[in-house]
């Protein structure tokens, strides 16, 4: 897969773009993560890339022509805006877009972007979340970490990618690892019992709890949807049939 990312500051994504599983998928050519220097596209001598508001206001407004002329060769790719006046990134939005093979991803800037880009130069407006940010560049990264977990090779367990939060709308559940006891603080006893059938109910408890207090906009539309009764891939397995059960 291949991602453009046109930013007034490419040098922001040197990291994170080396190292760990990004860096990894890059160097083995799963990815192609090529960077648009949009200030190579500013106008007059001073490459400038924003202007004052029409109508008057606070701030700069990012200028058309300097997105538009580097825009101009990413036609053909599904172009992306980072606003907070986008629809929200969720994870059905990434597993869409890990299956192109080629997005772009615009970074904002300032106090926003002449809405003629987003009238006609983009096919998504998207907001990481109901925050501000200096940039869209932290967004443009998410996408790409997000994108690249999904693509063949890169995850070396790909059950961890079904089984994970939001596939099946629940949050994960809380885990643990050696040592069974640190200062006192005790991992659950039903994880160390051995009972595959506990601990799969242990494990939808904790989840089902945790979303219903963290995330209770989730866990309407979990319950919506049927709960663990219609979830495919559902630890605790069928329901029991109350006819026959005991007590
Ligand atoms: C993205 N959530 C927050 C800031 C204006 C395109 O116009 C603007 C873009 C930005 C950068 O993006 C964000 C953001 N999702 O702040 C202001």
């Amino acid at each position: 897969m291949r991602v453009d990312v046109v930013t007034a500051f490419p040098e922001y994504f040197s990291s994170p773009l080396e190292v760990s599983l990004v860096g990894r998928a890059r160097r083995e050519g799963v990815l192609e993560v090529v960077l648009h220097d949009l200030r190579r596209y500013g106008k007059g001598p001073h490459r400038q890339i924003d202007d004052a508001p029409f109508g008057g206001g606070a701030g700069m407004v990012m200028m058309v022509e300097p997105l538009a002329r580097a825009l101009e060769p990413l036609a053909s790719t599904h172009r992306v805006l980072f606003t907070p006046a986008g629809r929200p990134l969720l994870q059905e939005t990434i597993d869409r877009w890990s299956t192109l093979p080629a997005l772009t991803l615009i970074c904002g800037r300032y106090e926003g972007v002449d809405e003629r880009v987003a009238g006609h130069l983009v096919d998504e407006e998207i907001s990481l979340g109901d925050y501000v940010l200096l940039g869209g560049e932290v967004a443009a990264l998410a996408v790409i970490e997000g994108v690249t977990r999904l693509l063949p090779g890169v995850v070396g367990n790909p059950t961890s990618v079904l089984t994970e939060s939001f596939r099946d709308g629940l949050l994960e559940e809380p885990q643990y690892t050696r040592p069974a006891e640190f200062r006192g603080w005790r991992v659950p006893d039903v994880l160390l019992s051995g009972d595959h059938g506990a601990i799969a109910r242990w494990r939808r408890e904790r989840r089902e709890e945790r979303t219903r207090r963290r995330r209770p906009d989730l866990w309407e539309r979990y319950l919506a949807g049927g709960g663990a009764e219609t979830t495919a891939l559902d630890p605790a397995g069928p329901p029991e049939d109350s006819s026959t059960s005991s007590g």
